[in-house]
């Protein structure tokens, strides 16, 4: 428990949400620093963090996140940012000799026109999804490195590529945030503003993976204490394996928030991949599944929007 663990991005969705399943287990030696304290995209400060602090293990949760808008409109910043702080943290892991770090990915990595569901072997064997195609290139740039590094000098550094995440403390910007946030907040103004109508981007139609961030962490935590990269292979996803459409997420969130007027669709916006559901079975077969029902997280989700006034919304850069 007084192993220092550096949990990178602990102020974002994920990070956050780590960082509270470690301290709920008692683990006293967490390494967290702001954005502002520790610019991750900068090489020289990180290798002074790493001197100073030489942690013992690294949770590499921070990253350039966005939706679909935010990933087709900004692809130098999410392509650049991450690979940066990817390669800084990394490196710096294995020059300071780290006993285990925990590479952060997402769903996106996969082909477009991969089957369904996703399984880990189908990586790379088609061309990507062009909406997020930058930020895919990335995450998939840091799993391989990951696994060069275990190849080469014999790391111990887990990759996990989790379905599309919601919960505590997520990004609710208006433009660039992810869909289940951006709805949460749109429904609700439309409630308070007594309006007729919501819009939804797209067509509805596209079927998405949503899993409650606070499962994640539990399986990171879980990952972390019982599993090494031998246990694991290149990647693994971590899903619930349940999808929704994007029409079913809608109206999930409008019963939620309880607005009672129409759900109109706007076209003009993209619908993205239409389907990345992954194959779990490689998780469940290590012993851990997720636990949360989607219309529960979303209650969940719902109260903490509602509490929390300064919601964040960071827009993209
Ligand atoms: O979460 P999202 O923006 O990203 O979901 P992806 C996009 C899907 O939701 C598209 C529909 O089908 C959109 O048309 N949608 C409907 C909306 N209304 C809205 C809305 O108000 N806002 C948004 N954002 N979408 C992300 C990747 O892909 O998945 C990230 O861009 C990451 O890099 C994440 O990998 C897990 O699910 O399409």
């Amino acid at each position: 428990m007084d192993e220092k663990i550096f949990v990178a991005g602990h102020k974002g969705l994920v990070g956050s949400a780590i960082k509270r399943e470690l301290e709920e287990r008692g683990y006293k030696n967490l390494i967290c620093k702001s954005h502002s304290e520790l610019d991750l995209e900068d090489a020289n400060s990180v290798t002074k963090f790493f001197d100073e602090y030489k942690p013992d293990y690294v949770i590499l949760s921070a990253a350039k996140v966005g939706g679909i808008l935010g990933n087709n409109s900004y692809p130098v910043e999410f392509f650049v940012k991450n690979m940066k702080i990817q390669l800084n943290v990394i490196e710096n892991a294995y020059r300071t000799n780290v006993k285990k770090l925990i590479f952060l990915g997402s769903s996106c990595i996969y082909p477009k026109s991969a089957p369904q569901p996703l399984k880990e072997e189908y990586l790379l064997d088609g061309k990507l999804e062009k909406t997020n195609e930058m930020y895919a290139l990335a995450k998939i740039s840091g799993l391989k490195l990951c696994g060069a590094y275990n190849r080469e000098y014999n790391t111990n550094y887990i990759s996990v590529m989790p379905c599309n995440l919601y919960g505590l403390n997520d990004n609710y910007d208006s433009q660039n945030a992810h869909v289940l946030p951006m709805l949460i907040r749109r429904f609700h103004e439309a409630k308070i503003n007594n309006q007729k109508e919501v819009t939804v981007w797209g067509t509805g139609k596209p079927l998405r993976e949503f899993m409650f961030a606070g499962d994640l962490a539990k399986c990171i935590v879980f990952l972390l204490e019982n599993k090494n990269a031998s246990d694991i292979g290149e990647f693994i996803n971590i899903g619930t394996g349940e999808e929704v459409t994007i029409f079913e997420l809608a109206n999930i969130i409008k019963d939620v928030v309880g607005f009672m007027g129409d759900i109109t669709f706007d076209n003009t916006k993209p619908d993205g991949t239409y389907r990345k559901v992954m194959d779990v079975s490689k998780i469940k077969s290590l012993g851990w599944s997720a636990k949360t029902p989607l219309k529960e997280g979303i209650k969940i989700v719902y109260q903490d929007f509602l509490e929390n006034k300064n919601i964040r919304k960071n827009p993209i850069n």
